[in-house]
């Protein structure tokens, strides 16, 4: 190749590569013309590099120093440019950065006044000797209803009452519903462990309830569950007031007044008062000698109580929420409170 040849082909690769640096808006462009012009492996400089070899012997010194020459100025091109572009950059943010504007505050998550209330109901009852048991969400009869001595035309078991599931147990036949209730875990933990028993168990249960200040159809209880020989309702009823004053504080009004559950007797429904009224936070009682007989257990030698609490009315007399909806419409501005 003539010298001639190879230095107009320089120079033309110069007016190119200083065009495409000049025209660069964005970094990404800028990077796109040095990969084009310089880059490594494929740039063109380097093509234009490999002619070298093919220009004269004697015109080669020449040549060389020309693509010296050609090198130096792209690359001052892009460095140029390079410059400008982070120029307009800082330009923009000093229009708009003020550095004596305070932070913005950083929003930190919270757990929820349900789980809260949950932890909190859990190291009371610890305190209190009791550990903990779970159940499932998903039940079937025999738990939810027959084995706590729920007959089965008893009007607890109605469809309108229940959320009933449309597949049934693929082995026992059984019907299937979303638990009503935490009951069922006494069941579960009494067919599984000899006494004595002194448990509790915190989850959600179940209802198609309509939705008003006190009623969800979704909910939590805190199903509480001892026996032994000789436990009493003065038991019951010592741990009821043990934990409502622990948890309510000790100023707290509550009362225990008689009531019926089928798996329990004698049974008890315990309120507190607030705002004026009487507001029932539970069910509770002696469990029944026809439970204590279908989970295997000798009513003549243990006995026991059971309680079932409702941990939204705990939670909503705690933390004065008047209406158990507000812990459901996961409002930001209600639950950031807690
Ligand atoms: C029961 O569910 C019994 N299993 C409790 C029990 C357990 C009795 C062990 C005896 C022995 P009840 O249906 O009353 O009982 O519900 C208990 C508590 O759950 C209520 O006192 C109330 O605090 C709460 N509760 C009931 N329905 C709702 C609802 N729709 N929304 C919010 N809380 C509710």
């Amino acid at each position: 190749m003539a010298l001639q040849e190879f230095v107009s082909e320089l120079e033309s690769l110069c007016t190119a590569a200083n065009e495409a640096f000049s025209k660069a808006e964005s970094g990404d462009q800028l990077e796109d013309g040095r990969v084009e012009f310089l880059g490594a492996k494929n740039g063109r400089l380097k093509s234009a590099q490999k002619l070298l070899g093919s220009v004269e012997k004697s015109d080669k010194p020449a040549a060389g120093q020309k693509l010296n020459q050609i090198k130096k100025a792209i690359q001052a091109a892009f460095e140029e440019a390079k410059s400008r572009l982070v120029n307009a950059v800082e330009d923009d943010l000093d229009e708009t950065f003020d550095p004596t504007l305070p932070g913005a505050p950083i929003r930190m998550g919270r757990l929820h006044p349900i789980t809260q209330t949950i932890e909190e109901l859990k190291d009371i009852m610890g305190r209190l000797g009791f550990s903990i048991e779970e159940g499932p969400e998903i039940e079937d009869d025999w738990h939810n209803f027959e084995a706590l001595n729920i007959p089965r035309e008893h009007p607890a078991r109605d469809p309108l009452d229940n959320f009933y599931l449309a597949t049934a147990n693929q082995n026992s036949g059984q019907p299937l519903l979303l638990r009503s209730q935490t009951s069922t875990v006494q069941i579960r933990v009494m067919e599984n462990t000899p006494p004595p028993i002194r448990i509790i168990s915190l989850g959600r249960v179940y209802r198609p309830d309509t939705a008003d200040r006190t009623h969800y159809p979704m909910f939590h209880q805190m199903e509480g569950l001892m026996i032994d020989v000789d436990v009493t309702m003065a038991d019951l009823k010592t741990v009821l007031r043990l934990f409502a004053t622990n948890y309510l504080g000790e100023d707290v009004r509550i009362r225990i007044r008689p009531s019926f559950f089928p798996f329990t007797e004698p049974s008890v429904e315990a309120d507190y008062y607030w705002n004026g009224k009487w507001v029932e936070f539970g069910g509770a009682g002696m469990v029944d000698p026809n439970v204590l007989q279908s989970v295997g257990y000798d009513p003549e030698t243990v006995s026991g109580f059971a309680f079932g609490l409702g941990v939204e009315r705990l939670c909503m007399r705690r933390h004065s929420i008047t209406d158990i909806r507000d812990l459901f419409t996961n409002e930001t501005r209600f639950l950031h409170q807690f």
